[in-house]
């Protein structure tokens, strides 16, 4: 099929999964067509069935905001009719399903074709932005148009259904994870610079917004080091990060947490680590975890949103209710106290990641195409 992929071309996870599906696809004999306004991060391969059209958007005066919007949609008109698209799989609704929505009926008016277009519902576009006033009716317009909806957990099609007036099916398709990609052996000498003296090594990824807590990461790492010997990675960044620094010096733990950045390389990290943490306020799925899982890195979560559909509470790590950093010390102390134990954790781990291996999510959503494929 020729299939038109839009999404975030950030290292966000919605569109880290968007481009992961989209290689997979692309590698199973489709062509894949990203549509975005930069090249996706983890686009970094060469692929003779993946194109990349970037959406250009005119800088003129009076336009305090650029239209983003319409640029991306006239983008698409003119994509789906060059490359005959198939179908457009739009990830994150905002503003991609009413773009997708104007791009449709824009090429049935122009050639009277009905191009399908299929909207993956991430998280905050449900959870934060999308229930916001400001978009909510224009969401749930683009959201019941589209020809088939996805959610990436159980969880997040149910504060769909709760927030939003969907009349239609919305399908469970789980987040999965290129198992191959993170099985990593450590690199000796990252280990020795960053842990000298054998210490155990936390770590945590995000965008550093305000719904991942990371002020909380911090604490947690706080409570569990004067316990047991141990380092903080911190990966990514964001708004949030200068709080949390604040926090590092007051505690006095500069030598003992490091920002890291954004990283490509995270599988590199992971190999290294003994636990991951994701406090966060929410998560529809928690992406970030399950690829530490694949790294055979053990979890300590919340337990908010679809994080306990990801993590198994005392298997693959532990969950703890949000804000409640006594109770997550005591795990990580607990695991980082016993060799045996958190061995058993990491096997546990990368066990349930194996569950959400590509190989067993690319078929759904090709199963998903073929309802709308013109092929037969
Ligand atoms: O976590 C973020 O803030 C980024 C956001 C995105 O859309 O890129 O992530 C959301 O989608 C990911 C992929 O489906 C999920 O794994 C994350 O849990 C979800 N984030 C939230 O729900 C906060």
């Amino acid at each position: 099929m020729r299939i038109g992929i839009v999404c975030y071309p950030t290292f966000g996870g919605s569109g880290v999964l968007a481009t992961e599906l989209g290689k997979a696809l692309a590698q199973e004999g489709h062509a894949v067509h990203f549509i975005t306004y930069r090249q996706p991060v983890r686009l970094n391969e060469f692929n003779a069935n993946i194109f990349y059209h970037e959406v250009r958007v005119p800088e003129y005066p009076l336009f305090e905001y650029p239209p983003y919007e319409l640029a991306l949609s006239s983008t698409l008109v003119d994509v789906i009719i060059k490359y005959d698209l198939d179908l457009l799989h739009v990830h994150y609704a905002i503003p991609h399903a009413s773009a997708a929505y104007m791009a449709k009926q824009i090429v049935k008016e122009k050639t009277g074709r009905d191009v399908p277009f299929i909207t993956t519902l991430h998280g905050t576009d449900i959870t934060l932005v999308g229930k916001d006033k400001t978009y909510e009716p224009v969401v749930t317009f683009s959201i019941n148009e589209s020809d088939a909806i996805t959610a990436v957990s159980n969880n997040l099609r149910e504060e769909t259904y709760k927030y939003f007036n969907i009349k239609k099916d919305i399908q469970v398709i789980y987040n999965f994870v290129d198992i191959n990609r993170f099985d990593k052996k450590p690199i000796d000498a990252f280990k020795k610079a960053v842990a000298p003296k054998g210490e155990k090594i936390m770590v945590h990824a995000s965008n550093f917004r305000k719904v991942k807590r990371v002020c909380d990461v911090v604490r947690i790492f706080a409570a569990t080091q004067k316990e047991v010997p141990c380092k903080l990675l911190m990966v990514g960044d964001g708004p949030e990060r200068p709080v949390c620094e604040e926090a590092i010096n007051k505690l006095g733990l500069e030598n003992e947490v490091r920002f890291m950045g954004k990283q490509e390389q995270m599988e590199e990290i992971l190999a290294i680590s003994d636990l991951f943490i994701l406090p966060s306020e929410y998560e529809s799925f928690g992406l970030a975890a399950l690829e530490a899982m694949a790294a055979h890195v053990p979890v300590l979560s919340s337990n908010a949103g679809g994080l306990p559909e990801v993590n198994i509470d005392a298997k693959t790590g532990f969950l703890f209710n949000v804000g409640d950093i006594d109770t997550a010390a005591e795990k990580a102390i607990l695991l980082f106290k016993d060799d045996q134990l958190l061995e058993q954790f990491k096997e546990d781990a990368y066990q349930h990641a194996l569950t959400f291996n590509i190989n067993n999510i690319i078929p759904i959503y090709e199963k998903l195409y073929n309802r709308f494929c013109r092929c037969g």
